[in-house]
Formats: structure tokens, C-alpha cells, sequence
């Protein structure tokens, strides 16, 4: 056979045999209080009846790598109806994922919603393959105030431990909360959970979420999705992670900083070193500690005079001054006293103001 032939051949056998199989995430069902799912799968194959192996993950953030799994088997071109999935497929109850898988082509959906005498529409939960799990993503169109609750939820679909930090933005986009790193061991699910009760995070009085939205970066590619509900008529809306393709940039808040300034014949030292960055409040201490008179400036980036020249006389209480490092860049002091001596000229030096804005590193 010649060289190339062989290899259509072999290649051939590998995408025809073992080489596809596929696995599928319901990142939210459960069989609880008058909670149910249902659950639907299609067979596409024109052909082949297939099988399908299922596991149900409990929520709890536990290790979920040792769970058992079930079987069942979906006939060519039919939608396998699994109304109650969690009851009827797993002999079960409480919330989880659902995790398929077969090595045959499949597709699942899922319904979860509350069986009252009126019954719900409830929130249709898509099936995702662990390709479309995430590192870096987003939760848009949040609302938690007093008409709306919104839940977040999230499946780890790898063996390795994942680790996960949140961060929630208020409607005008400023960094309300940044959530403990979470630990999810594999396999692990977090059921849906008020963003707003403490778990993820600890939300300010006052802060305005209405539109607000949510990021998260995880070590390990997870599913997470938020659930929007109306507290009024219960009417849920399921919103899963979208791709976060950029970086995050985290706004410090100004902090107060002190120094104390000791003027010496001749040099002027900071203590401890100024660490100041854009925004924060500067509050200078300044003292004279030799017995020559001595004066004391500071001049920002663009020239703007912050502490007017102004006299130290030797061995006195220190002088407070303060302002608020509102520009970047390097910021000017010196003696104001020519006359103070010889070495007037070396009492002249720069501190460097950083910005606010930090950009975060991987693997923090
Ligand atoms: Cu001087």
C-alpha cells in the first residue's frame, strides 16, 4: 500500500473508533423542595443508537472526582425525554450538576424550575462541553436591590483543584468587592447563592447594583453563571459566563500616608520612604534637627505649589502639612533657605508618584 494511502486509512480508523467522545455540563439541576428539573438529550446520528454515561456532582463545593455514574441509552435522531432527571436517572435529590458523556455526538439541555399549583417557566440551562469552561469571564446584566436577587453558580469540570476570585462592579463600573479566593476541588459545584449574602462577597450599604456585573479569573477553566431573579414574581432569568478577553484593572482606593520629613545641615530624608500613589492623601511631618534655620517646599509634576515655602526653625515641634497627590510623576522638595548654609544645594530632592491603576498577573 503505498505511504500516503496508509496514512488516509489509519487516520480513518482513529476518527471512526475512539478517538471522539464527548462530554456535557448541566451546571444546575436538582430534585429540592418543590424544585424539579427536566432534562432532554438528542442522538443526531441517523445510524446509531447511543449511550450516554451520567454522573450526578452535588452542590456543596466538595470533591466530586469518586461520584458514581449511570447509563442510559438515547435512540438514533430522538430527543430522550428525562422529565424529574435528578429523581428518574440518579434515584436521588438535592441540587447539582449533571455531567454526560459518550463517544458518540450528543447534545442536552435542561429546565429547572418550582412545581406549584401554577407552575413555572423556570430557567432553561444549557449543555456545555468543558471547551467552553473559562479562566477569565464575565456576568453582565446583574440586579440586586429590592426587587431583584441574583444568584451566582459554578462547576470546576477538571480533576485539579481550581482556584476563583470574583470581583463585583456597581452600575457606574467601579469596583464594589473583590470575593475571597475560592477553592473548588474537582469536580466540585457551587449551587446558586445570593451574590449579595456574603459568600462571594461582602457588599457596602448603599452601593447601587442595579446593572451591575461581575468578573472572575480561575486557574482552572470553570462554568459559572448567574441567575436573575424577580422577588416579586419569582420569574428567574439564566445568564451564563461570557469570554473576558481583557485585562482586569483594579482602581486602589486613595489611602492616607504619613511621613515624617527631618531636615538635617544638609539633606532632607523621608521616613519611611515615600510609596505614594496618584489620588493618595500626603500628610508631611516636618521637622528640623540641627540648630541652623531651615525652610521646606514641595512642588508637584505640573508646578503646582502643594506646601508653600515656609521657615523650620531648629529643634522645634514638628510642622504638618498635607495635600493630595492628585498627578503622577515625580514631586519636587527642598529648603527654602539659601541662606542656611554651604550645603543648601544638596537639600533639594524628587519622589515619584505611581499611578492608581494596577493591571493583574496571572497566578496571583
Ligand atoms: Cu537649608
Amino acid at each position: 500500500m503505498p505511504l500516503r494511502r496508509l496514512a488516509v486509512a489509519l487516520a480513518l480508523v482513529i476518527f471512526t473508533s475512539s478517538a471522539f467522545a464527548k462530554d456535557v455540563y448541566l451546571s444546575i439541576t436538582g430534585t429540592v423542595g418543590n424544585f424539579r428539573t427536566d432534562a432532554r438529550v438528542f442522538n443526531p446520528s441517523a445510524t446509531k443508537d447511543i449511550t450516554i454515561t451520567a454522573s450526578f456532582l452535588p452542590v456543596g463545593n466538595g470533591n466530586n472526582a469518586g461520584v458514581s455514574s449511570t447509563t442510559f441509552t438515547v435512540a438514533k435522531r430522538q430527543q430522550k425525554v428525562l422529565d424529574d432527571v435528578v429523581a428518574a436517572i440518579f434515584n436521588t435529590s438535592g441540587l447539582g450538576a449533571i455531567r454526560l458523556s459518550c463517544p458518540d455526538d450528543f447534545e442536552a439541555t435542561a429546565r429547572i424550575y418550582a412545581q406549584v399549583a401554577t407552575g413555572t417557566l423556570g430557567q432553561f440551562v444549557p449543555g456545555l462541553q468543558p471547551g467552553a469552561a473559562l479562566t477569565k469571564g464575565v456576568l453582565l446584566q446583574l440586579k440586586s436591590n429590592a426587587a431583584f436577587r441574583t444568584n451566582i453558580g459554578a462547576v470546576n469540570p477538571t480533576n485539579s483543584t481550581a482556584t476563583v476570585t470574583w470581583r463585583l462592579y456597581d452600575k457606574s463600573n467601579a469596583l464594589i468587592s473583590t470575593g475571597t479566593a475560592m477553592t473548588m476541588p474537582p469536580f466540585a459545584v457551587i449551587g446558586p447563592t445570593n451574590m449579595a449574602g456574603g459568600l462571594f462577597f461582602g457588599v457596602p450599604g448603599g452601593a447601587d447594583l442595579n446593572d451591575s456585573w461581575v468578573s472572575f479569573q480561575a486557574d482552572q477553566p470553570i462554568f459559572a453563571y448567574s441567575s436573575v431573579i424577580d422577588n416579586a414574581t419569582t420569574d428567574p432569568t439564566f445568564i451564563p459566563a461570557v469570554n473576558d478577553s481583557g485585562e482586569t484593572i483594579i482602581v486602589q482606593p486613595p489611602t492616607a500616608k504619613v511621613y515624617t520629613v527631618t531636615l538635617r545641615s544638609f539633606s532632607i530624608t523621608f521616613s519611611p520612604e515615600p510609596d505614594v500613589k496618584q489620588g493618595d492623601q500626603v500628610t508631611l511631618n516636618i521637622v528640623n534637627q540641627s540648630s541652623d534655620l531651615h525652610g521646606f517646599s514641595v512642588i508637584d509634576p505640573n508646578g503646582n505649589i502643594l506646601v508653600p515655602a515656609m521657615t523650620v526653625p531648629g529643634n522645634k515641634a514638628p510642622i504638618s502639612k498635607s495635600f493630595t497627590a492628585a498627578a503622577q510623576g515625580s514631586y519636587t522638595y527642598f529648603c527654602t533657605q539659601p541662606s542656611c548654609g554651604t550645603g543648601h544645594d544638596n537639600m533639594f530632592d524628587v519622589f515619584t508618584v505611581g499611578k492608581a491603576s494596577e493591571n493583574d498577573r496571572p497566578g496571583y
